[in-house]
C-alpha cells in the first residue's frame, strides 16, 4: 500500500475520512452491549408491557356511563384505544431513559469520571434510518387513521348537509338547540315547537341539531353520543347523530362560558320512537311535519 498523496496539489487540506471505522451493524452490536443500552432496552420492554393495559383502562371510565350510545362514539372510543396502543412504545422508551438516568446517573462512584464510551450511535446509519423510519410509520399511521375516522364522524353526524336540506325523511327529527347562561333549551319544530330542558331523542332515528346561543359562546356536548359543536351567538351550527342505545345520558357545556359553566348540564333521554312521539304529544306537540 502506498502512502503517496494523490490529491491534486494546490487544494487545501481536507480532513481524512476515518478509514478504521467498523461497519455500521458492528457498531450497533457494540452499542447494544453497553450496560446503559442494555438497561434502557430492558426497561423499555418492561414498561411497554406494563403500559399496555392502560389502553383498556382508559376505556373503562368512558364506558362507565353507558357509552358508546352512537356509531360516532364507538369510532371515537376505538380511536382513543388504538392511539394509546400505538403511543405505548414511544412512551415506554422515553420513560425508560428517564428512569434509567434518575437511578443510574445520579452521581459517579468516587472521583473518577467514566471514560467516554466509543463508538457513538448518533451518526450510525442503521440507527438513524431505523429510528426515523419507525417514527415516520407510526406518525403516518396516526394521520391516516385520524383522517378516515374524521370523515366517518362527519358523515355520521350529517356534517356536510344542513338540517333543512336533508332528504325529507319521516323518521328524522329536527331539534333547535339554544344555549344561554347557563341553561339549554330544545325546540322540536316538527312537533308544534314544543320546548324542553331535557333532550328527548328517539333511538335509531337520525336527529339533526341546529345549534345557537343567546349570549356568549357555549359548546353543545352529547357526552356518550360523541357529538360536540360550538353554540355561537348570531349563528347556527349544524350537526346530528343517530342514537343507538336506550338510556339516560349526559349533556354538558364544553366551552367556559361564565360563573356557572360547570352546572350548565342536563340529561339526554334516548327512548323508543313510539315513546318519543307520545312524550311529544304529552308536552302538547303532535307531529306536524
Ligand atoms: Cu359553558
Amino acid at each position: 500500500m502506498t502512502t503517496m498523496d494523490t490529491r491534486p496539489s494546490g487544494q487545501p487540506d481536507e480532513p481524512e475520512p476515518p478509514t478504521n471505522r467498523p461497519p455500521s451493524m458492528h457498531r450497533v452490536k457494540l452499542w447494544l452491549k453497553r450496560p446503559y443500552a442494555k438497561g434502557i432496552v430492558g426497561l423499555t420492554i418492561l414498561l411497554g408491557i406494563l403500559l399496555l393495559p392502560v389502553a383498556w383502562l382508559i376505556l373503562i371510565p368512558m364506558q362507565a356511563t353507558g357509552a358508546p350510545a352512537s356509531e360516532i362514539m364507538a369510532g371515537i372510543e376505538q380511536t382513543v384505544f388504538v392511539f394509546t396502543l400505538v403511543s405505548v412504545p414511544i412512551v415506554a422508551f422515553v420513560y425508560a431513559v428517564l428512569v434509567y438516568s434518575l437511578l443510574k446517573w445520579r452521581k459517579y462512584k468516587g472521583d473518577q469520571v467514566p471514560e467516554d464510551e466509543s463508538p457513538a450511535i448518533r451518526t450510525n446509519t442503521i440507527g438513524v434510518v431505523l429510528w426515523t423510519a419507525m417514527s415516520s410509520v407510526l406518525a403516518f399511521f396516526l394521520v391516516v387513521w385520524g383522517l378516515i375516522e374524521l370523515a366517518q364522524i362527519t358523515s355520521n353526524s350529517y356534517g356536510t348537509i344542513s338540517a333543512d336540506q336533508q332528504p325529507g325523511d319521516e323518521q328524522s327529527v329536527i331539534v333547535n338547540v339554544t344555549g344561554q347562561q347557563w341553561i339549554w333549551t330544545f325546540e322540536y319544530p316538527q312537533h308544534d315547537g314544543v320546548t324542553t330542558e331535557v333532550l328527548y331523542l328517539p333511538k335509531d332515528r337520525p336527529v339533526y341539531f341546529n345549534v345557537t346561543s343567546k349570549d356568549v359562546i357555549h359548546n353543545f356536548w352529547l357526552v356518550e353520543l360523541g357529538v360536540k359543536i360550538d353554540a355561537n351567538p348570531g349563528a347556527i351550527t349544524q350537526t346530528g347523530v343517530t342514537p343507538n342505545k336506550l338510556g339516560s345520558f349526559n349533556l354538558r357545556c364544553a366551552e367556559l362560558c361564565g360563573m356557572h359553566h360547570a352546572y350548565m348540564e342536563t340529561s339526554i333521554e334516548v327512548v323508543e320512537g313510539e315513546t318519543f312521539e307520545s312524550v311529544m304529544r304529552e308536552l302538547g306537540g303532535g307531529r306536524t311535519a
